[in-house]
């Protein structure tokens, strides 16, 4: 017995502790959301984690254009290319199959009906009768949607909100509407910070073309390409350090107090049972989805055990669970895969941070489900030209969707108006949003690190020996 527990405690420890650890943080959250704290205490609490959750998306910006550069640069510019197109093509394929699950399921188990609600509040936004009003949506309407929702609910955190009657808590920098005159030290009530994740987009595709060039460049961009990998060996190591601590694994915890104390659970009872089975819903197709379809597409194109791969990625899907969200995980993902997937550094370096950026499977298929329950609460029966219209914009808002905890609740604005249903009807399901996003962040880091096996085994003969690798080894000698 004493032989076999060491052996559990070797394989499985730091896994069961993050199991633990995020059991224990939900179940404190929860006891400190009962307890009638003040405003103060209950920031107190959330606030290691809240920081904790800082520092990761810190790291994410030098994390991703480091590894792109890194990792495009070291390869040919013919074989990026082809990698490339496989991975967006792969990504943009598993989104749309994500969506097709989610339609079906919800039509199938019909969450919202017999909720009679009135349904005079239908008609917020246009219905979509033809391809080119598709199109008009696209081109103009989901544009005006989105900066309608950074209108309402970004740009304050742009410019930190005054007198937003939440106690913004300790404060940076020199605030000069905020009528006290105090300094901004910290604003500790983080709406989504979508803003930071438009400035990785751009740099994504920036870094994409630049790392490219560097590639082309040989031996003349080399000094470029060694301060890029320094970097990405530097934020590696300070991801190790933030996560050395996984002996206890306290900062779990923390992540898990913090989310369940700053998630508002709005009264279920609007909608009852209902909104049980619209939970249902969503994690019958995420399971569908994750655990049924993703691997079995690993398996027919590797001919490899999808779930021995899984199994080396179940603690970056635990930090998931844990952070609900994808790019907070990102440092951990890209660790599982080098570390227990073997995954090619070079495939790691380009298909994670572009996965973490465009794929949302879990996303794209909650918005999906949660359109066509809300269609459904309103009694709103949606044609099959609408359905396509919800399986397009449900993909095309993943893409669009942040990799931050609920971002997938303010894009889903496009796939509501895309069918004339009330924006305002999201309040209808935000009361279990918070445990809903963190299963649908795990399959998004499921989908991307299932991608990268997929993606390096497709390629594994069309990129030259990795050039960290071999400046390693260099180095060792
Ligand atoms: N929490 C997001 C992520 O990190 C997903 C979502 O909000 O839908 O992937």
């Amino acid at each position: 017995v004493r032989e076999y527990v060491k052996d559990y405690i070797r394989h499985n420890g730091l896994l069961t502790l993050s199991v633990l650890a995020v059991i224990t943080g939900c179940v404190l959250g929860f006891t400190l959301r009962g307890l009638d704290l003040s405003t103060q205490a209950k920031i107190y609490f959330s606030f290691p984690g809240e920081l904790l959750m800082r520092i990761l998306k810190m790291l994410i910006l030098p994390l991703i254009t480091s590894s792109l550069m890194s990792g495009l640069s070291s390869m040919e510019s013919k074989a990026c290319c082809r990698i490339g197109v496989l991975t967006v093509t792969y990504y943009l394929w598993t989104t749309f199959i994500a969506v097709v699950v989610g339609i079906v399921l919800v039509l199938i188990i019909k969450p919202g009906y017999g909720t009679h609600t009135e349904s005079s509040r239908l008609g917020g936004g246009q219905v979509i009768t033809s391809a080119d009003a598709l199109l008009d949506l696209v081109r103009y309407d989901c544009p005006k949607k989105i900066c309608q929702v950074y209108k309402t609910d970004i740009i304050p955190i742009i410019k930190p909100p005054v007198n937003t009657g939440r106690p913004n808590f300790v404060y940076l920098m020199p605030d000069e509407d905020n009528p006290k005159g105090r300094t901004v030290l910290l604003e500790l009530t983080p709406p989504p910070d979508i803003d930071k994740i438009m400035i990785k987009c751009i740099t994504i595709k920036s870094t994409f073309h630049l790392g490219l060039l560097l590639g082309k460049m040989g031996e003349r961009g080399a000094p470029l390409v060694n301060v890029c990998q320094c970097i990405n060996e530097c934020v590696m190591k300070i991801i190790n350090a933030a996560w050395k601590f996984p002996a206890c694994n306290w900062h779990v915890t923390l992540f898990c107090v913090f989310g369940v104390m700053k998630c508002d659970m709005n009264d279920p009872s609007t909608l009852g049972k209902k909104l049980g089975w619209y939970g249902v819903t969503v994690m019958a197709g995420l399971f569908v989805h994750g655990l049924i379809l993703l691997p079995f597409f690993y398996f027919i194109l590797t001919w490899k055990n999808p779930f021995t791969y899984i199994r080396g990625l179940l603690q970056a899907m635990v930090i998931a669970l844990a952070t609900s969200s994808s790019s907070a995980t990102l440092p951990i993902t890209m660790k599982c895969l080098l570390e227990n997937c073997r995954v090619d550094r070079q495939i790691a370096r380009f298909v994670l941070p572009v996965g973490a950026t465009i794929n949302m499977d879990g996303t794209a298929l909650y918005e999906a489900v949660a359109a066509i329950f809300i269609a459904q609460v309103n009694d709103y029966e949606l044609d099959f030209g609408q359905l396509v219209t919800i399986s397009i914009t449900a993909t095309a808002a993943s893409i669009g969707a942040a990799g931050i905890p609920q971002a997938g609740l303010v894009t889903m604005v496009i796939v509501l108006s895309s069918v004339g249903l009330p924006a305002d009807d999201i309040t209808l399901i935000v009361a279990i949003d918070w445990i809903l996003d963190r299963f649908r962040t795990m399959i998004n880091v499921l989908g991307d690190a299932l991608a990268a096996g997929i993606i390096g085994h497709l390629c594994r003969k069309d990129f030259p020996p990795d050039r960290a690798a071999k400046a390693n080894g260099a180095a060792q000698d």
